[in-house]
């Protein structure tokens, strides 16, 4: 009887076991490769989180939404030229193709944080939620910086 529910207790434990080897893959398809949120002066309430995602699934997915608790609301911005001004324009989501690199930089697109609810400090980490249209989710602590670290290739047009 005692082998009985010992044995019984191996199959549990190697049924979750299987379940997490099934499931683990599916959440890690989107991978952080690196990414800061730019530093601002305190007197300034909003700022920008650059970041590169690489999907290592197979499948197209689309980042839809972004939350942070660090600031009132979070956009997905991208930049677009416009009679001839550069701008910031809101858009829905950013699509992220299977082993692609989906990468946000001060030249474009960008995670506006508007309305921080404290100023930063350079080397604090940043929480974020990424969301996508498949369900994952993606926590992710972006460090504080002064300068914005892939920003070598400013956009003059
Ligand atoms: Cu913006």
């Amino acid at each position: 009887m005692e082998f009985m529910t010992l044995s019984l207790k191996i199959k549990q434990v190697f049924a979750a076991f299987c379940i997490s080897l099934f499931t683990l893959p599916a959440l890690a398809d989107i991978a952080l490769l690196d990414g800061h949120v730019r530093a601002m002066p305190p007197s300034v309430p909003n700022t920008a989180a650059y970041f590169r995602l690489a999907n290592q699934g197979d499948k197209p997915v689309r980042l839809i939404n972004v939350t942070s608790t660090a600031a009132k609301d979070t956009q997905i911005h991208t930049i677009i030229e416009q009679d001839g001004l550069v701008k910031m324009k809101r858009i829905s989501g950013l699509d992220l193709m299977p082993s692609e690199t989906l990468v946000l930089n001060a030249g474009g697109d960008h995670i506006m944080l508007l309305g921080l609810t404290e100023p930063l400090v350079i080397g604090q980490q940043v929480p974020l939620q990424l969301q996508f249209d498949d369900g994952q989710q993606l926590d992710i602590l972006l460090p504080v910086t002064a300068i914005a670290v892939d920003d070598g290739h400013q956009h003059h047009h």
